[in-house]
Order: structure tokens, then sequence, then C-alpha cells
């Protein structure tokens, strides 16, 4: 299949998001009309106002980037809101997108919808085989939800070629960097510039730097979900990855070598480690022609400079 994006409607939902913002810089050369809808005009846990907004614009199709998203501890602190905000936001728009009779839409989950024990790489149809992994079983359970939901819509009414992307562990422009409620790479981006300037000997990790993890650029990941957009319609949710995995410790490396300060790594071992692989098998999304993913030292670069802008802002 082929979608022509040029002269469409799209809208991105969670445009202010690093993964939104992504995704409109992304789309920006396709020649498509972008729509957003900032927390100002539209709260997306609001059933009705999200219905009326979308019977009135009427998008022709729709990339959902808009969550509630969170590192370790946020997952952990706040389960209502990663549960409840999730489900809301998501049946939401698919239901409004259904009444707005939208025929494109791209669903994004997590990495983290797998078993915590599923076999490494993790293939898409690992799903629902295993217990999840506690500290997120929340945020998953919301999107397995989403997921599912999109493949209902599929296979109960003509012409909704919906479809869900996976993607892993990301990072990029547009980042939390509040150290509660980051992801690590953020996280430990900010910790070492700090350490940098006030030139502490040592940073603190959580858990015991053993757990490996998967990351991709967030502008990586928007290349990924337009090619998605365009080419692919299916029931099976894609992977969207980078294929190549680091320990937390050996992220941290790479974050002193771009940051520029060698400092003694500690660990927090009151701190969970979480999952203790999760590498998503992305070969179904490479055989299909997307393989761009940029190495993770670059990506750590990229981001490294926006958060100097930020800081300088
Ligand atoms: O990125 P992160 O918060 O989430 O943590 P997950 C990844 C690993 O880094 C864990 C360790 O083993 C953390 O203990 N870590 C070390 C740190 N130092 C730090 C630090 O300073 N901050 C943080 N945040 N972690 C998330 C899920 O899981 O992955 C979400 O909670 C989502 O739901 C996301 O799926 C993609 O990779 O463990």
């Amino acid at each position: 299949m082929s979608y022509n994006l040029s002269g469409k409607r799209i809208w991105v939902a969670g445009h202010r998001g690093m993964v939104g913002g992504a995704v409109v810089r992304r789309l920006a050369s396709e020649g498509c009309e972008v729509i957003t809808a900032g927390r100002d005009v539209l709260d997306l846990t609001d059933q009705h106002a999200v219905r009326d907004w979308m019977l009135k614009t009427k998008p022709d199709a729709i990339v959902m980037a808009a969550a509630k998203v969170g590192g370790i501890k946020a997952n952990s602190d706040y389960p209502v809101d990663f549960l409840l905000q999730n489900l809301q936001i998501e049946t939401n728009i698919m239901d409004a997108a259904h009444q707005a009779d939208v025929e494109r839409f791209l669903f994004l989950g997590s990495s983290c919808i797998y078993p915590k024990l599923a076999p490494q790489p993790i293939p898409e149809d690992s799903l629902l085989t295993g217990p999840l992994e506690p500290t997120n079983e929340w945020y998953a359970i919301a999107k397995i939800a989403g997921i599912k939901l999109c493949q209902a819509y599929r296979t109960q009414y003509e012409n909704r070629d919906w479809i869900s992307a996976m993607p892993t562990n990301l990072y990029g422009p547009g980042d939390n960097y509040d150290l509660n409620s980051s992801h690590v790479l953020p996280a430990l981006l900010r910790k070492f510039h700090e350490a940098k300037k006030s030139g502490a000997p040592s940073v603190e990790l959580w858990g015991s730097g053993t757990p490996l993890r998967e990351f991709l650029h967030c502008d990586d990941l928007a290349d990924s979900l337009v090619f998605l957009l365009k080419e692919y319609s299916g029931y099976e949710h894609v992977n969207c990855g980078s294929g190549v995995e680091v320990s937390i410790r050996e992220l941290a490396e790479t974050i002193a070598r771009v940051v520029g300060y060698e400092a003694e790594l500690t660990f927090d071992a009151t701190k969970p480690d979480g999952t203790p692989r999760k590498l998503m098998d992305s070969t179904r999304l490479h055989e299909m022609g997307w393989n761009k993913a940029r190495s993770l030292e670059d990506g750590v670069k990229d981001a490294y400079a926006h958060f100097l802008k930020l800081e300088i802002a």
C-alpha cells in the first residue's frame, strides 16, 4: 500500500511532547497540512470536547503521540494517572476519530507492553504471552488496550485503516529533564552536566547499572512513523527500535564522553532496576524498508546540544 500524505490534513495529537514535536518537524517536508491543538484549546481527557473538536476539524489522518509518560519512578508513583489518563486519551480520540470518519490512524504504544521475561530481541507476537514488568504495568495495560482498540476498529468497520507502532525507549529534543519523572537518558545527561559544572567527583545512578535498554532518537522514530503511515497497512503492531542495546552503566559511560566529564559512578540500590532487558526485534520494520537509526553516541550528542540550548534560554 502507499498512502500519499500530500494535501492531507493530519492531526498530530500531543505535538508539544517530544515525540509529537518530532513528528510535526518530520511532516513539514511531506506537503500535508499539520493540525495541532494545545492543552489550552483541547483537553484530551474530556470525551465531549474531543468529539466536538474532531467533528469540527475532520482530519484525514491522525498520529497519536499524546500520552501521559514518564520514567520508572513516575510510573510507580502515579499508577492511577498512568492507567486512567492514557485510557481516557486513547478511547476519547479513537471514538471521536471513528465518529468523524478518519480513514488513517497511527497509534503509538511502548516497548513496555511486552512481558517482563519475553524472548529477546522481543518479536511483536510476544504480546500477551506472560506477566508484565510491575514497575510499568499500569502504563502497559493502557497501551495494550490502545493497540487492541485500534485492531477492533479495523476488524469491525470498513475504511478504518488504523495501525499501531511500538517505539523503544526514546530521547532527544523536547525531552523531560526533571530528575523525578524523567527517563534514564535525559536524567543522566543532566546529572553529568551538573557534575561537570560543580566539579562533583561522582554521579549517582539508580539501581544496579546492569539492566539492558535500547534507545532511539525521537527524530529517527518520527522518520519511521511517517514511513509506516505511508507504507504500512496491517492488523499487527510494528516494533520501532534501533536494534542496539546497552547496559545502563554503558549508557552512563557514553554520556560521560559526550558531556566531557569523567566521574565515579555510584549506585542507589533503593531504586528499582525495572525489567532486566528490553530489546525489541524490529526485523519487520527493517524488512519493510526502514532501517535508519543513528548511533547512540551521535544521538546523545544531538540531545546534549539541545539540552545546552535550554540551559542558555
Ligand atoms: O528510563 P527508565 O526510567 O525506565 O529507567 P524503564 C531505565 C533504567 O535506568 C532503570 C535506571 O534500570 C533505572 O533504574 N536508572 C539509572 C535511572 N539512573 C537513573 C535515573 O537517574 N533516572 C531514571 N529514570 N532511571 C520505562 C517505563 O521503563 O520505559 C515506561 O517506566 C516506558 O513505562 C519507558 O515504557 C519506555 O526503561 O525501566
